[in-house]
């Protein structure tokens, strides 16, 4: 048995130039697990929070207290601990926080810290972390969702859509699907320089949305997919990431860049119509986080064709999965470890995806760093889809390059996920059991 000798925080940096936590965990062996928390900026009400520092410097969003925290108290309480009990590792975590939203130690201390122990106990174990985390079952290369043009708060509210992705589950491979993905970035940003937009890029790596209206960026996506050689809805398709929260409220919706105002009847309409038109394979967060009814309808109408997905609405909480579940409110969730906090909470919120027979997607935040643990946790629990933002900028193609070399390593043990990963397709052999990890 390995135990906990000493755990520590650090600050480092994210993609956005802000500082964020990083935990290493050392044993008793020597070994080291360390992990770095991501951070959102289109955040759900209901997620972990970051203890942030305040005040101006560095605009506020320092984390020497929740460094601190990591230091100190995380670290007294578990020292001598069972590396392999990540359950009982993250229960104490959560104990000792003792609040709701994980606000006094922070969110980001403690994702740090439960990625850490992670770490370290495939470290301890001697295999790599997606095999610390499959326990022999079968395991499948996620279908990647790939943004090409950013939106919404990841580009000053430019447009009001978040993400404009695409998706390739025709492809043969995940390499495949990258290789596809690459044209359409590439012939995006070709299109961009044509009007003379391409003024740079978004916060996870997307073309900066030069557009004046939503459709407009949604047609130049498809130029984008035909001039690189593709049929739209063929080879590639179409995924958006609406984040309907971020200009959605009690039932009305401020598209700011069309200066509009829409009732839910009226974005229900905006969507299914853009549904009818473009090759659209999945919707994320097509609905504020305070319209469970928008949600439902949307679902009960286009769900059987369409992956609508819950995102700042469900938070990676299992609790309020099963009550979607219970109301058919989506049929996919999205699973951000630190939406949850701790990796135990972010396995049961899988877990209960699996028992709602919802899809479930893997995904990265808006500030990212080099960290790569959310590829073993796609991989290893075999959640299908994996989101991770554009083909650009090092800390998305940390990820991306992650799983090129996985592939290339698990031939033959593992298959491309493709269209079995989406709602619909039976359940895949291998979902993960009730278990810490
Ligand atoms: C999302 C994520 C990633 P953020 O909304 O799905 O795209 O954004 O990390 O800002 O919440
Ligand atoms: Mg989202």
């Amino acid at each position: 048995m390995s135990t906990i000798a000493r755990v520590r925080g650090r600050r480092v940096w994210d993609s956005r130039a802000r500082p964020t936590v990083e935990a290493e965990i050392v044993l008793d062996t020597g070994a080291i697990g360390r992990a770095i928390a991501p951070a959102g900026a289109s955040t759900g009400s209901g997620e972990a929070v970051d203890l942030r520092d305040g005040g101006t410097r560095l605009g506020g969003h320092d984390v020497t207290h929740a460094v601190h925290h990591v230091t100190t108290e995380i670290d007294a309480a578990l020292r001598g601990m069972d590396i392999r009990d990540q359950a009982a590792i993250d229960r104490r975590l959560i104990e000792l926080d003792g609040t709701p939203q994980k606000s006094r130690l922070g969110g980001n201390a403690l994702t740090a810290v439960s990625m850490a122990a992670l770490h370290a106990a495939a470290a301890a174990a001697r295999v790599p972390l997606y095999v610390h985390l499959a326990r022999g079952r079968k395991l499948r290369i996620p279908l990647p969702e790939i943004q090409i043009l950013g939106g919404g708060a990841h580009a000053d509210r430019r447009v009001d859509i978040q993400d404009f992705l695409v998706t390739c589950p025709s492809a043969s491979s995940f390499a495949e699907a990258m290789e596809r993905t690459g044209e359409v970035y590439l012939a995006a940003g070709r299109l961009m320089r044509e009007r003379g937009h391409a003024y740079g890029i978004a916060d996870e790596g997307g073309w900066w949305p030069a557009f004046d209206t939503n459709e407009e960026a949604l047609d130049l996506l498809m130029r984008a997919i035909e001039s690189a050689g593709y049929t739209p809805g063929q080879e590639v398709h179409i995924a958006l990431d609406i984040a309907a929260s971020e200009f959605g409220r009690d039932g009305r919706y401020k598209l700011g860049l069309e200066g509009r105002e829409l009732d839910r009847d009226g974005m229900a309409e905006l969507l299914m119509g853009w549904i009818e038109r473009y090759p659209i394979l999945s919707v994320e967060d097509p609905f504020a986080e305070d319209d469970p009814d928008g949600f439902c309808r949307f679902t009960a109408a286009v769900g059987g064709r369409v992956q609508v997905i819950g995102d700042d609405f469900l938070v990676t909480n299992a609790a309020r999965i099963a009550k979607a579940a219970a109301s058919r409110l989506a049929n996919c969730v999205l699973i951000k470890p630190n939406q949850a906090g701790t990796i135990t909470e972010t396995l049961a919120a899988l877990e209960a995806a699996r028992t709602a027979g919802f899809a479930a997607i893997v995904s990265a935040r808006s500030g990212e760093t080099e960290d790569t643990t959310i590829v073993d946790l796609a991989v290893g629990w075999n959640a299908g889809q994996i989101k991770v933002g554009s083909i650009a900028r090092g800390e998305r193609t940390a990820k991306w390059n992650a799983l090129i070399r996985l592939e290339e390593t698990l031939a033959g043990e593992a298959t491309f996920a493709g269209w079995s990963a989406l709602p619909g397709s039976p359940a895949p052999a291998g979902a993960p059991e009730s278990q810490a990890t």
